[in-house]
């Protein structure tokens, strides 16, 4: 008779009875009479005892041939025992080996450098470590759905092959047939906006890609970002819509992967206060209090990492730095009528040192204004007509801004680096696997 097979996370159900459980061999130990394997299956790990004088021959000298990462099938009855890991464990009447693994497995239990695991990600996954990760992360990642699908916003997947530039930052470019160089997205933000015109409240959420030459601990070369839209909100309506979506977030991953979060030695209490309102302060007051603590950023620049975690030094929250100036900021964003040398934008601050997590603004929606913002950036216009198109039929208040995942994963999981938050991290010298 074949048993139904059963995952390690569904054993609750399963106590007093036979099953069977497919994973891979984390650890093995035998004292002559009795043996122990613990097999990981992505959901948990399982220990299973092997009594000599209980299993055939076979199945005793299959446990002999067990080596880290062998997959197997292991069938056995389940108990509930306190002392095991997860808190059940099998008493095991037959063991086949599904895939042998010889003994050279590269990642063994010890300490291993950064690169030889960056080098091994495609193993490196299989740590209780990178399962915790991925678990919170696929927890936001439906938790975004779940926010925007509530609030009644359009999903919108815009194109990854564009020929308009988007951001300042460095762009990879191919050749596009007959029609010069596309350009891999940096930003879903300008078709977002075309979508917003049509259908109100949207959202993108998908891969972006730029060729920065940095080498920092917060930037990837291919990331993913969530972009909402929204007809009719100024930049205050934006930051309101970004301070409940944060901490909607958080409060998401806390009430449900309080575990995950646990394995990663997170400090909860750091995320449980994640509340809105946030607090904002002006660009203009930042560099004062920048200058007050000793920074040397000029009015005009934009922060520096430094600078950043200077500001967030003296709150528990996430931080608004409001309407920067002009030329520090994209050629999009409108322009801020109380101080026209600024515009109407935000950056939000990660707490502890995380950095930008979100940047966003309200759209310049003034024809005039926006052709000039696009020349003086030294951009084709005719690239842009469609843009300004948006603002020629029906022009509209709009605002929007994009939330870095990798970078919200790495302040709510504690990561130092961006590497971990995605399953196979792409950065200016990391290609492979
Ligand atoms: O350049 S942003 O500040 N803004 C935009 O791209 C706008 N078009 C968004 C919008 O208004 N719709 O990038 C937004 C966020 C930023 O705050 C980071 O969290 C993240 O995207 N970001 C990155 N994450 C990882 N690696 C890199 N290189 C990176 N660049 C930005």
């Amino acid at each position: 008779m074949t048993l139904a097979s059963t995952r390690v996370s569904g054993l609750s159900s399963e106590v007093g009875k036979a099953v069977t459980v497919r994973g891979w061999i984390t650890t093995v130990r035998s004292s002559g009479k009795v043996a122990f394997l613990v097999l990981r299956d992505g959901t948990g790990l399982l220990q299973c005892v092997l009594v000599k004088s209980a299993v055939t021959q076979d199945v005793w000298d299959r446990f002999a041939q067990l080596s880290l990462e062998t997959s197997v099938a292991v069938t056995g009855d389940v108990r509930a025992d306190a002392r095991a890991p997860g808190g059940y464990e099998l008493g095991v009447t037959d063991l086949a080996i599904v895939g042998t693994s010889p003994l050279d497995y590269p990642i063994q239990p010890k300490e291993h450098g950064i690169d030889f695991l960056l080098d091994h990600r495609h193993l490196w996954l299989r740590s209780p470590r990178q399962r915790a990760i991925a678990t919170i992360r696929s927890e936001l990642e439906q938790g975004i759905q779940d926010f925007f699908y509530q609030r009644d916003f359009l999903r919108v997947d815009t194109p990854i092959l564009t020929a308009a530039i988007g951001e300042r930052s460095g762009l990879f470019s191919t050749e596009y047939f007959d029609e010069g160089s596309a350009y891999l997205a940096q930003t879903g933000q300008l078709y977002g906006e075309a979508a917003a015109a049509a259908w109100g409240k949207i959202y993108t959420f998908g891969p972006t890609f730029r060729a920065e030459k940095s080498k920092t601990r917060r930037h990837l070369t291919e990331f993913w970002m969530i972009e909402p839209e929204v007809a009719w909100n100024d930049s205050n309506d934006n930051m309101k819509l970004q301070e409940q979506f944060v901490s909607y977030l958080v409060q998401r991953a806390l009430e449900k992967r309080s575990a995950e979060l646990t394995e990663l030695e997170r400090d909860l209490t750091k995320l449980e206060g994640i509340k809105p309102p946030f607090p904002r302060l002006e660009y203009t007051e930042a560099i004062d209090i920048l200058h007050r603590k000793g920074s040397t950023t000029p009015w005009g620049d934009d922060l520096g990492a430094e600078d950043e975690s200077l500001i967030v030094a003296d709150y528990d929250l996430p931080v608004f730095v409001m309407n920067y100036p002009k030329e520090a900021k994209a050629f999009y964003m409108k322009e801020n009528p109380a101080d026209p040398r600024t515009v109407l934008c935000d950056d939000l601050l990660a707490p502890e040192g995380y950095g930008e997590m979100i940047g966003g603004s309200q759209r310049e929606d003034d024809y005039d204004r926006l052709l000039k913002r696009i020349i003086e950036e030294g951009l084709d216009p005719a690239a842009y007509e469609w843009y300004l198109d948006l603002r020629r039929y029906g022009t509209f208040v709009h605002a929007g801004f994009g939330l870095g995942l990798e970078r919200t994963i790495a302040w709510i999981c504690g990561l130092p680096h961006l590497r971990e938050a995605i399953a196979f991290p792409r950065m200016m010298h990391r290609l492979r696997p």
